[in-house]
């Protein structure tokens, strides 16, 4: 429901606030209807402590919103912008348009096309502009890429990647031995 999905953005924001620090990863939605899959990737920025911010910004329904926020989105500090949409989901794509940062899009899973839609709105961008698309609902990989890009100029933040990565490592090889014969 919408009141259900905005409950939602609020613990989302309320996740998003607790770190104080001025965000550096923008996750932006066309509508609160694409926050069950955004959610993950708020998720993974809230495990590796990095700073963000998570609202409703709609290609279609808001077009002067979206138009400020990219455009003010480099100015205000943030270094990446993740940004989920479904079915013409332009919203990656224009972003990217207006901005210099790198855009992460996320292609969300609708019901008439199952997703095809939106990946193919997303991924398909013209030669200059680059959306780095991940998999149909994948937004888990999406804040995990914005982790990796700030990790370049974070060693820290390479390091908690590193560790993330022998967990999930030590987490697949706990399951294959209690798999095994
Ligand atoms: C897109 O249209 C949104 O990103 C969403 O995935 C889809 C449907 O939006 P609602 O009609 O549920 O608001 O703009």
């Amino acid at each position: 429901s919408s009141a259900g999905a905005l409950a939602m953005l609020s613990t989302l924001q309320g996740l998003a606030d607790q770190t104080q620090a001025a965000p550096l990863v923008g996750i932006i939605m066309g509508s609160d209807s694409d926050l069950p899959t955004m959610r993950a990737a708020a998720e993974i920025l809230e495990h590796f402590k990095v700073p963000f911010e998570l609202t409703i910004v709609s290609a279609h329904r808001t077009p002067k919103r979206m138009f400020e926020y990219a455009q003010a989105a480099s100015g205000r500090g943030l270094q990446c912008i993740i940004a989920g949409a479904g079915g013409a989901a332009h919203l990656p794509g224009m972003v990217a348009a207006l901005t210099p940062l790198p855009v992460i899009g996320v292609p969300v899973k609708s019901s008439a096309l199952s997703g095809n839609d939106s990946l193919l709105s997303i991924v398909q961008m013209p030669r200059g502009v680059p959306v780095a698309t991940v998999a149909i609902g994948n937004a888990a990989n999406a804040g995990l890429l914005a982790v990796r890009m700030l990790g370049m100029a974070d060693r820290k933040l390479r390091a908690a990647m590193a560790t993330f990565m022998a967990e999930e490592e030590a987490t697949v090889l706990a399951k294959a031995a209690k798999l095994e014969k």
